[in-house]
């Protein structure tokens, strides 16, 4: 880093005390920012970094919420709405007992050169709570989601702040959000949440569009840097989450053998190729763990506690949280002939793990680009709500032409900085120009 800009990064980092995980995005991004700063002074002049690593608004709230015991439960419930310079706060919710304000902030830190990337007039936001979705009946995690959102509505709308799913939150936990909203509020405002099922305003894409992005962005990634193609090659990813799922889905219609995948608790390995049927209805429908693949594919492997990473593969996809592929992680994979490591999950590799995959050639797709189809696809979902329409959809091919589009600007932009196919400079320093650029024109100041 340059001196500037690592005093820039200590001084935030002095500010922001015990947020390791927002540090860690912090510094990534800044490290490769350089360049561009030395480009454009006017960014300098202006403490365009300055303005664009400390949130616009960052909201934490009381949740409190009754079990079927009638036992009272108290949780903290955040929104970190980043940076609104080319549109409405946008980014989803996290329920999950690790979530901190330090993870909202480096997940909604990530949103804003993710959105700002998919071309799309979305600015950045994250929320969540530290609430543990695992084991509570549907009526617990609809009092929760009733409680989230009396403290929540407030300060969402369709042109101010839009949440989405994230880890723990899918269609079931936004019904119940959207239903309290519209309640509280008593307007059907479609467009102030995106990840609606398609039967009150969703669109059926959403569900599948980061999955199916991931792999659309991995194909072009691998053509770009390898000269191949997925068809022929073994896979594995970890989760079996929504992005997990269909990620799995495509890759497989795209010719690949998926062999493994996981949860928190442990590993499966199925050499025939993972059935992706299986593992929607063990996750999606009765929200088991994933052990149980094994009742009705009793030839797999499960491995509790496994490390999905030491299975060799052509194609590794971490899609399940932050930081679960580390240094020695990135060490097999290389050592076991993988090509191409995409990430579904937000920053799911360490730095020291992204070194190594990028000094093997190993095809590193970061994230923020990789990932970005789910972002994307709720943009499309916002403008078809804010249409009033229910009578058209939008296609798998706009989320291909988005992903492409993404690839395209972490490659040229890589190239014009003379790292051709490092696509972790490639996806900050294009998203960053296209809001630092937003900003001056607004002499946000
Ligand atoms: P889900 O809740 O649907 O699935 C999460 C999966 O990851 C589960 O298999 C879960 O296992 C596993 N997992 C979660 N936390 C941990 C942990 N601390 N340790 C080990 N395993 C864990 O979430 P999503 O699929 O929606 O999200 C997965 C990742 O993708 C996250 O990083 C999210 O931020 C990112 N993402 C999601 C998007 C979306 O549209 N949903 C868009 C872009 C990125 P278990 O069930 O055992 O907890
Ligand atoms: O990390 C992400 O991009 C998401 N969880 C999706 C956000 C959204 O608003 O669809």
């Amino acid at each position: 880093m340059s001196d500037t800009i690592d005093s820039l990064y200590e001084q935030i980092v002095s500010r922001s005390p015990g947020e390791s995980e927002f540090h860690q995005a912090l510094y990534e991004v800044l490290e490769t920012l350089s360049p561009v700063l030395d480009k454009h002074p006017e960014y300098k002049e202006h403490k365009i970094i300055e303005l664009l690593c400390e949130p616009e608004r960052q909201i934490i709230f009381r949740v409190p919420w009754e079990d079927d015991n009638g036992g009272i439960h108290v949780n903290r419930g955040f929104r970190v709405g980043f940076n609104s310079a080319i549109g409405p706060y946008k980014g989803g919710l996290r329920f999950h007992p690790s979530v901190t304000l330090g993870t909202i902030k480096f997940l909604a830190f990530e949103q804003t050169f993710k959105n700002a990337l998919t071309g799309l007039p979305i600015g950045s936001g994250k929320g969540g709570s530290d609430f543990d979705p695992k084991g509570k009946s549907d009526r617990e995690i609809m009092r929760f989601c009733q409680s989230f959102m009396t403290q929540l509505y407030r300060y969402l709308g369709e042109s101010t702040d839009v949440p989405a799913g994230d880890i723990g939150v899918g269609t079931r936990e936004i019904g119940y959000l959207f239903g309290q909203y519209k309640r509280i509020t008593q307007r059907y405002e479609s467009g102030v949440i995106t990840g609606k099922s398609p039967d009150w305003g969703g669109t059926w894409i959403r569900k599948k569009a980061t999955g199916y992005g991931v792999v659309f962005f991995c194909e072009e990634m691998l053509k770009a840097v390898h000269d191949e193609t997925i068809k022929g090659k073994t896979a594995v990813v970890s989760g079996s989450g929504n992005v997990a799922t269909y990620a799995m889905e495509k890759l497989k219609v795209s010719g690949a053998k998926v062999i493994a995948c996981s949860d928190s608790d442990g590993v499966i390995i199925d050499e025939n190729g993972i059935n992706v049927d299986t593992v929607i209805d063990l996750k999606e429908v009765r929200r088991v763990r994933i052990s149980e693949y094994l009742t009705s594919h009793p030839t797999a492997k499960y491995i509790e506690n496994g490390n999905i990473w030491e299975i060799p593969c052509d194609i590794a996809l971490p899609c399940a949280t932050q930081n679960e592929l580390k240094e020695d992680d990135a060490k097999l994979l290389v050592k076991n002939g993988c090509i191409a490591v995409c990430e579904g999950a937000n920053m799911p590799s360490t730095p020291e793990a992204i070194s190594i995959l990028q000094s093997n050639n190993v095809a590193f797709g970061p994230g923020k680009a990789a990932n970005a189809g789910g972002v994307a696809s709720s943009a499309l979902e916002m403008q078809v709500n804010a249409m009033h329409s229910a009578s058209y959809d939008y296609s798998e091919e706009r989320l291909h032409e988005i992903m492409n589009h993404i690839h395209r600007a972490c490659c040229q932009t890589a190239e014009e900085f003379g790292e051709p196919h490092n696509y972790v400079l490639g996806a900050n320093i294009a998203g960053f120009r296209r809001v630092a650029n937003a900003m001056l024109a607004f002499g946000l100041i």
